[in-house]
């Protein structure tokens, strides 16, 4: 019999949301364990050394870090298309994809949302400026390619997507936003994919 996948997530998690749009994608079935992100369960806090979520069990494999479980699902025999890209140049720009949302992005993103109400003021300081660069950075490759490697949806486009709502979903709209049509034009067509249609239904 099959191992079933079971990942523990947290719904608005960004991250959790990289992994499930990756196993829909796949059509790989799995089980979700809803955390509490105030509160995790002692089998999450057992299995994660730093206590995050996502993570992924599958038999005896447990898995953590969202940009490797997505690698992992990818890599699972399943005759849907691969996200990750064949040659080694592509794979490489997905990685970096990655690495920029995770080390560049993401931060300056918190502090553009939260502002100093959770970090001191020098950090905030320019922050619309920058996140400004980060968008036209994204539109330039969007505008030409249409998706962030190649011209095929990737695991740069999954990484990368969750981050991106986020912005956009600040109330209000960040006026800047609009600025950016190519990366409307690809928010939206993700928004419309089945696999984020499932991992965003309520
Ligand atoms: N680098 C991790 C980040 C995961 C992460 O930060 N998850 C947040 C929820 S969105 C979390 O579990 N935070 C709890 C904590 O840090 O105590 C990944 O890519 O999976």
């Amino acid at each position: 019999m099959e191992t079933r996948i079971k990942i523990y997530s947290y719904r608005r998690c960004p991250f959790a949301m990289r992994v499930r749009i990756a196993l829909h994608e796949k059509k790989i079935p799995f089980e979700v364990i809803e955390e509490d992100l105030k509160n995790f369960s002692p089998e999450l806090r057992a299995l994660h050394p730093e206590a995050k979520v996502p993570l992924l069990v599958h038999g005896e494999n447990v898995i953590y870090e969202s940009a490797i479980i997505t690698e992992y699902v990818d890599d699972l025999p399943s005759i849907e298309k691969k996200l990750m890209p064949a040659s080694p140049a592509e794979r490489a720009q997905v990685r970096l994809w990655t690495y920029w949302c995770n080390q560049v992005f993401k931060p300056d993103l918190d502090r553009f949302k939260y502002g100093t109400a959770r970090f001191p003021e020098g950090e905030c300081q320019g922050i619309e400026m920058k996140m400004i660069q980060h968008l036209q950075k994204l539109d330039a490759v969007l505008f030409r390619q249409g998706h962030l490697v190649g011209s095929e949806f990737s695991l740069a486009d999954v990484h990368v997507f969750p981050f991106v709502r986020q912005l956009s979903r600040i109330q209000p709209e960040p006026e800047f936003m609009a600025k950016f049509p190519a990366v409307l034009k690809w928010r939206d067509s993700i928004q419309q994919r089945r696999s984020v249609l499932e991992t965003l239904k309520k």
